[in-house]
């Protein structure tokens, strides 16, 4: 299980040395107020776990939405894992052949197996991923106005300018009373960058550029969701 509750409205997540270096990092940076709230390491039955805000607890029966950000979903380490020690995954083959039986190749077939950037790259293209920097993993409501102070701070953060933010998801909240949130969460992906190299996340990836696709994706789910709306 990745998940456990915590006592006084915290959650505890599954150890991830990434996702605590930024999580740490994240608490002093603009963003702050975007993210959960964390609070180090615990550690329950042989597992460590990183202890941070239940976004859930305050809610009266809320209503979610997650938002995969980002044109690409794997490291560019993926890529060279997958070339220097190529590992071969029944598992994605499996998941693949459950919702597009024509997929794989004839070579993948033979195998009965694919690799795992060819099993995201699949996955990228099938939702908008690909199209549109951002896919939507969990349920639907408009919350534009958060996203837009959002994004203000992102253009500001020094976090965000020295990472490489991959596989993080905007988790949306909402219930019955006028209270509707956004929040930044996931970054067990979400590397920084050597210095002085520095992204936009508008800039369209091309292996070795780091870039994410996050900015161009939240540009596209801002313009959507205000297309959506009343003027
Ligand atoms: C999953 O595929 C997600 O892409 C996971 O990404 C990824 O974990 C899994 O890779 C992959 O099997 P589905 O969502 O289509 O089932 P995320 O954690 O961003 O949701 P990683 O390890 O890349 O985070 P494996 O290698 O963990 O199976
Ligand atoms: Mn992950």
């Amino acid at each position: 299980r990745n998940f456990q509750a915590g006592d006084g409205g915290k959650l505890l997540k599954k150890y991830c040395e990434c996702e605590r270096q930024c999580l740490e990092k994240l608490m002093g940076d603009s963003l702050r107020p975007f993210v959960p709230g964390y609070y180090g390491v615990v550690r329950r039955d042989e597992q460590d776990y990183n202890v941070m805000d239940d976004l859930l607890a305050d809610f009266d029966s809320p209503s979610i939405m997650d938002c995969k950000m980002g044109s690409r979903t794997y490291l560019e380490e993926e890529l060279v894992k997958a070339r220097e020690r190529p590992r071969l995954r029944k598992d994605m083959y499996e998941k693949m052949v459950a919702v597009e039986p024509g997929a794989p190749s004839a070579e993948e077939r033979a195998q009965q197996a694919v690799l795992k950037p060819r099993y995201m790259q699949w996955r990228e293209t099938l939702s908008s991923t690909a199209t549109l920097g951002f896919r939507i993993e969990g349920i639907k409501k408009n919350y534009l106005q958060r996203l837009e102070e959002l994004r203000a701070e992102l253009e500001k953060s020094e976090f965000f300018r020295t990472h490489e933010v991959v596989g993080s998801s905007l988790l949306f909240v909402h219930d019955g009373s006028e209270r509707a949130r956004v929040w930044m969460i996931d970054f067990g992906k979400t590397v920084p960058l050597p210095p002085p190299l520095t992204l936009d996340h508008r800039t369209p990836w091309v292996e070795g550029n780091r870039e994410d696709g996050y900015l161009w994706g939240l540009d596209n789910l801002i313009n959507i969701l205000s297309a959506m709306l009343p003027a």
